[in-house]
This record gives C-alpha cells, sequence and structure tokens, in this order.
C-alpha cells in the first residue's frame, strides 16, 4: 500500500474507533449529576510600546469566554471562543479550542479527543490568565504549532507517566492544506508535585504541495521544589526536508531554547526571568537566517480574585540587524514594554 494511501486511510479508522467508543460509553447507565453547562474564561488589556519605533498603544488584546459542558460521567465538550485584537482595529473571532472528550470504561482510562485543541508540546501555555509574563518565548512564537484539529488519544499510565498521542491536519490548519495528515505525541513524567518533564514529537507535510516535511522534537521541564520559585526550560529541535520543483531537496534546521525562573515574594507579587534563544541557521523560520535571543523581566501582582497585572520589558538582540530604529534604520536590537491586566471569571 502506498504511503498516501496509509495516510489516508488512518484517519478514517481512527473515525470508526472513537465512534465504536462513544457508543460503548452511551449505554453506560450512570448519568453525571454534574453542572449543566460551566462557564469560564477571561479578559486581557494591555499597553504596548516599542521604544525602537516609538509606536505605542492601549489594546483589547482578547476576551474569551470558555464553555464546557459534561454530557455524562465519562464524556465532556468544551468551546474555547475566542475575540482577538487582529493588530487593524478589528477583532477575529476565532474558535481556539472545541472538542468532545470521551473515556469509555472499555478503553481502561484513555481519553479519546476529537476536535480542534491546543497543541500538547513546549512549556508554555496559550492564554494569557496562564502566563509567567505578557510576551510568549521565541520558541512558542517560532518553533511550535498552536492548536492542532484532529483526534488526540490520552492516558495516564500509573501515578506518574502520561502518554498522548495525536493525528491532526497540520500546524495550525482549520481545514488541511494537503493530503498528508501530520502525527504526533508527549510522553511526560511528574514527580510529586516537584517537577514534570517532557519529551514531545510532531512530524508531518506542512506545505501545499507536500514539499517539506517538517519534524520537531521538544523537550520541557519545569521544577516547583522550592517554595514560590518555579523553574521551567525548554528546548526545541526543528528539521524541514525541502524538495524544489526540480526535484532537489535541502535540509533546513533550527535549535531554540528558553529558561525561565518565577518567584512569587507573596501572595500579591512576583517576578519572572526568561532567556530566550532561537537560531535559525536557515531563516526558515524568523525569514532571515539569524540567531535572536531575549531577555524578559516581568513584575507580576494579584490585585484581587481573578484580576492580575504584570508590567514586561523585553529585550530582542539578533546578530543580524533584523529590526528597525525610529528613523527605520536597521538595527539588532529591540526593546519592548507592556502591562497587562487580565481578569479571569
Ligand atoms: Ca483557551
Ligand atoms: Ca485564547
Ligand atoms: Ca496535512
Amino acid at each position: 500500500m502506498k504511503i498516501l494511501e496509509y495516510k489516508t486511510l488512518l484517519p478514517g479508522l481512527l473515525f470508526i474507533f472513537m465512534i465504536v467508543s462513544v457508543l460503548s460509553a452511551q449505554v453506560e447507565p450512570e448519568k453525571n449529576p454534574g453542572p449543566k453547562v460551566e462557564l469560564s474564561g477571561f479578559v486581557d488589556g494591555a499597553y504596548f510600546y516599542d521604544s525602537n519605533s516609538g509606536a505605542n498603544t492601549f489594546g483589547l488584546d482578547q476576551v474569551e469566554i470558555d464553555v464546557i459542558k459534561s454530557v455524562s460521567k465519562t464524556t465532556v465538550l468544551r468551546a474555547d471562543l475566542e475575540w482577538v485584537n487582529d493588530g487593524a482595529g478589528g477583532f477575529a473571532l476565532d474558535a481556539e479550542q472545541g472538542f468532545i472528550q470521551f473515556s469509555p470504561l472499555i478503553l481502561g482510562g484513555l481519553n479519546v479527543t476529537f476536535g480542534k485543541f491546543n497543541a500538547p508540546i513546549g512549556f508554555e501555555l496559550l492564554d494569557a490568565p496562564d502566563m509567567y509574563q505578557y510576551s510568549h518565548a521565541l520558541v512558542f512564537d517560532y518553533g511550535l504549532p498552536t492548536n492542532l484539529t484532529g483526534a488526540m488519544l490520552s492516558k495516564n499510565i500509573g501515578e506518574n507517566v502520561d502518554v498522548v498521542f495525536y493525528f491532526s491536519n497540520g500546524w495550525d490548519q482549520n481545514v488541511d492544506i494537503n493530503k498528508s495528515k501530520t502525527i504526533g505525541g508527549r510522553i511526560g513524567y511528574s514527580r510529586d508535585d516537584d517537577w514534570t518533564g517532557g519529551l514531545s514529537f510532531i512530524r508531518g507535510e506542512e506545505r501545499e504541495n507536500n514539499s517539506g516535511l517538517l519534524t520537531v522534537l521538544d523537550a520541557d521541564f519545569t521544577f516547583t521544589a522550592v517554595k514560590n520559585l518555579t523553574l521551567g526550560a525548554e528546548i526545541n529541535k526543528g528539521g524541514e526536508n525541502l524538495t524544489d520543483s526540480t526535484n532537489t531537496s535541502k535540509t533546513v534546521t533550527w535549535l531554540g531554547a528558553l529558561l525561565m525562573a518565577h518567584y512569587d515574594f507573596s501572595e500579591y507579587w512576583g517576578i519572572t526571568i526568561r532567556y530566550d534563544y532561537f537560531d535559525d541557521n536557515d531563516g526558515s523560520r524568523l525569514g532571515v537566517a539569524e540567531k535572536r535571543q531575549a531577555f524578559t523581566f516581568a513584575p507580576t501582582f494579584v490585585l484581587g480574585d481573578g484580576m492580575g497585572a504584570i508590567i514586561e520589558l523585553r529585550n530582542d538582540f539578533s546578530d543580524k540587524k533584523v529590526f528597525t530604529d525610529k528613523k527605520g534604520k536597521a538595527v539588532k536590537s529591540q526593546l519592548a514594554m507592556a502591562l497587562e491586566f487580565t481578569f479571569t471569571f
């Protein structure tokens, strides 16, 4: 069987598997007694200042409403609806996530997720209330997908190990741009809530004409054993085999990393420090072959129940002149500041 046919067949098999799983979940007699629909979400507003260009603006960065509905003891629906500032005066309405997750007893603890979900890869999380600072790391922006549309199997093995495997359209593809499916997974280990670590991979054709097979390996690590201190680290190695119209192939690669520390001085305030590294050998991610780094310093504040604020100072610097200053001159660094308020409910 040709590879292509095999890849087309797999989602079909997976779909049949899921229908059987859902049906088997339906015959379970107990209905979930929990609340009908849980609503949560957040409002994220900020003031942003780019000291290079002098550009500065207030902005409502995002409004999100999350809807969770327990259909039965083994089936949950979730939708994350978000309005994201498009930077041009409008807001883009999107379904950040929307999935059904079921865990039929017959599958012995295996969870099946179908729909669109946050990609289970990397150290940082997507939404503002789950972040330790205002901006995402270079690794998050350039080395990883954000959301995946497809099917995911996950399972806890014992108390310390969890495993995830998924099958999706591709990196942030609500609709597939080609005929190939992207596969990936993560194996995680956690010990006594002191530290967690994970090894992830994702691999697939991410170009319209199947001219680039993209593979990423990512390791994430979180250490929280010292009171009030969270340490995080990530290493991200990516490569893409590109084939041009003359059938000549070449491989482009990148290496990204982050190191962060967050310390809470009291329940009302803390400080985050983060170092970013992204070596884009071939310019396949940043557009220019460069080695970019960033230092981020961010005092964080808890203002009340569900209310938080962050002041962020971030300095990006590159070995190439990829930024511009006030006069439009190419320079090697960029300094930016942000003030952010988040309200969660
Ligand atoms: Ca969300
Ligand atoms: Ca969101
Ligand atoms: Ca695809």
